[in-house]
């Protein structure tokens, strides 16, 4: 028998709003800055059947950089005072408030971080790694490749929610995109224009060994290769510095580079025995002439471990190299350190690194494409992991925050109709890290046009990351994935691997000791969170496989033994996203979105499936305890 799909119309992207409902009409091409922007939102607004809308009346103050103040002296009239971007702010806030229904903000409104940063990891050739949107807005087959148009409405997108700095490409620069600062930079340079009146500017990821490349990037030593990278020798520093002096004379605005060095394969200092300070400050050196940021990754481990090696701990790599070197970094040098110390996991306690580094120029760099958290198949919305994330984070060094991109082709922007929820979020809690992550969503919700759903919608997002979580990874217990693609259960995948990533399970424990007697992750702590972390009985529960190694008889705190929290969890887990499912059937979405849900939900439910009965049978194989409640366990 012939079986029928069902192929759903292809939908344009024009139709789908992310949270710009309200702002579909096509920005026109000759607004060429923040203020005529401003003024375009302003009026299109009030002109779209909005009866009552007020006016808007824009006080320029350029001592006010950024930040703005919205008054309403009489309900018809807003004033927007700010520096020309402030204005830009101002205004999307003060539409965002009239739609949601809300009061302006009163005061000052300054952002908390001034470098707000999406980097994306989008490669010229189109492929974006980890991208689950589709492939690059802007790049396809080794050079820049968009509609203008859309690439305005992304500024749109950006800029309304506060985020002030894109990243165009992939940290793993490939030798296409070393060409972006060397035979694309005319084309680099017009993608920086269609952007910039949105107040966005862009930052470019280069290639530490870029000076020995034989490839078009080097027309500074006359497309001669060096024979070294060495970030101190003479020639290679002015090589850099003639690279920026081309690049900036093309993007005088260029927010600077952003630079993975000595990680997974990339180059980097150490195969010159210089430290990571020599290299970043050198780099450096060539951007201050400019006010250009160097941003140097602190993702940097040993990915040829042996996994026979019990002394050697991933977590403790960021630190133990980067705390010897705090007060070594030049000022417009900025250490970008992923939020947890390992490598966006489902859970992840705080980066030590973030809490450490006194003297140093801190970035925050959070996740939003879900590499481990379902691939934008699976719901999970993070607002709620943030809000503890912020809550933990020191705050007097990081001045910035960055987060990898969800973005790709797909009409709908990010795969999964609500994953836009967490890009909005994301510029939200960059401009102020103190938001009710409630508050975020409905916001989000209201911004979409879902608000006939508001109620049940914001239930199921909050919940979304607890759920997946449960679902996945046991309390804090990583790197039980699928190798290589990350989705999916795998527990053992990464057991004899040589990334740095065990569970060690055996058949009466699980976990690694990281306290002070065993890896001595918890030495790089504050000691007030230490204390916190190191003893099993009181340390939280979503940490308590992170930090340690315990029996599965280990008592819990509510009174269940480890390997029933860790059965009912994903027993609990599968049942709601079950719930979930039913809920979200019956919410009054548009179409387009009930489909894509619904679609994506079936995918949800069996990986839920799946994580639910391996997980259980790993460790009942493992432990022999059997399910207090007798649930079907697989032998
Ligand atoms: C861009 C993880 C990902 C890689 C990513 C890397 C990084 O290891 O799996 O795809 O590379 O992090 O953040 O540099």
């Amino acid at each position: 028998m012939k079986e029928t799909i069902q192929m759903r119309e292809p939908i344009s992207w024009m139709e789908y709003p992310a949270w710009l409902e309200a702002f579909q009409q096509p920005l026109p091409e000759n607004l060429a800055a923040p203020g005529e922007i401003a003024a375009f939102e302003a009026e299109s607004f009030a002109g779209e059947n909005r009866k009552n809308s007020p006016s808007f009346c824009f006080v320029p103050d350029e001592t006010l950089g950024e930040s703005y103040i919205l008054e309403r002296d009489d309900p018809g009239k807003i004033t927007v005072r700010g520096g020309e971007q402030g204005i830009l702010y101002g205004t999307y806030e003060a539409l965002f408030d009239l739609i949601c229904e809300k009061p302006l903000p009163e005061g000052i409104q300054t952002p908390a971080y001034s470098l707000r940063m999406l980097d994306s990891w989008d490669n010229p050739d189109g492929t974006i790694e980890r991208g689950y949107a589709g492939r690059s807005l802007w790049f396809e087959g080794g050079c820049f490749s968009y509609d203008p148009v859309r690439i305005r409405q992304l500024g749109r997108m950006l800029a309304s929610t506060g985020i002030n700095v894109l990243c165009i490409n992939n940290v793993n620069v490939d030798a296409s995109a070393r060409s972006l600062i060397g035979d694309l930079l005319p084309e680099t340079a017009g993608f920086a224009r269609l952007l910039r009146p949105f107040g966005i500017r862009l930052m470019i990821s280069v290639d530490f060994s870029s000076p020995m490349a034989i490839d078009n990037v080097n027309p500074d030593a006359g497309r001669r290769a060096l024979r070294t990278a060495d970030p101190l020798d003479e020639e290679v520093s002015m090589w850099w510095k003639n690279c920026a002096a081309r690049v900036y004379e093309a993007i005088p605005d260029l927010a600077g580079f952003l630079v993975k060095a000595d990680s997974e394969h990339r180059p980097g200092p150490n195969t010159y025995g210089r430290s990571h300070a020599q290299g970043a400050n050198m780099l450096a050196a060539a951007l201050a002439p400019y006010g250009g940021k160097l941003v140097w990754r602190a993702f940097v481990y040993n990915c040829m471990q042996d996994w026979r090696d019990t002394g050697t701990d991933r977590p403790c790599a960021a630190y133990d190299l980067y705390k010897p070197l705090d007060g070594q970094f030049a000022d417009n040098v900025i250490l970008q350190v992923k939020n947890g110390p390992y490598d966006f996991q489902v859970r992840e306690p705080v980066s030590p690194l973030l809490l450490g580094m006194q003297k140093t120029n801190l970035a925050a760099e959070l996740q939003l494409t879900q590499e481990y958290t379902g691939h934008q198949i699976d719901l999970f919305v993070m607002p709620p992991l943030w809000r503890e994330f912020f809550d933990r984070m020191g705050k007097e060094k990081i001045s910035a925050v960055a987060a990898v991109s969800n973005l790709g082709r797909d009409e709908n922007w990010t795969g999964h109709p609500f994953a836009a929820c967490n890009l909005f979020a994301f510029g939200q809690y960059a401009w102020n890290p103190n938001r009710n992550p409630e508050e975020v969503i409905r916001r989000w919700i209201r911004l979409s046009g879902y608000r006939k759903a508001e109620e049940k919608l914001t239930a199921v997002l909050l919940q979304s990351s607890r759920i997946y979580e449960k679902y996945t990874a046991p309390l804090g217990l990583c790197w039980m994935v699928n190798p290589g693609e990350h989705y999916g259960p795998s527990p053992w995948g990464y057991e004899f691997q040589a990334w740095g990533t065990y569970n060690r399970a055996d058949r009466n424990a699980v976990g690694i000791d990281r306290t002070a007697s065993g890896t001595g992750l918890l030495k790089q702590y504050p000691p007030e969170l230490a204390l916190q972390y190191e003893d099993p009985s009181v340390c939280p529960d979503e940490y308590l496989l992170f930090f340690h190694r315990l029996p599965y008889s280990f008592l819990m705190r509510d009174g269940r033994t480890l390997i029933q929290r860790i059965y009912d969890d994903h027993f609990e887990g599968y049942n709601e996203v079950l719930r979930m499912q039913q809920t979200l059937s019956e919410l009054d979405l548009p179409e387009r979105d009930r489909l894509a849900v619904e679609e994506r939900m079936q995918m949800q439910i069996h990986n839920a499936r799946e994580w639910r009965d391996v997980i259980n049978t790993f460790f009942h194989r493992l432990s022999g305890v059997p399910d207090q409640y007798g649930r079907k366990i697989y032998n």
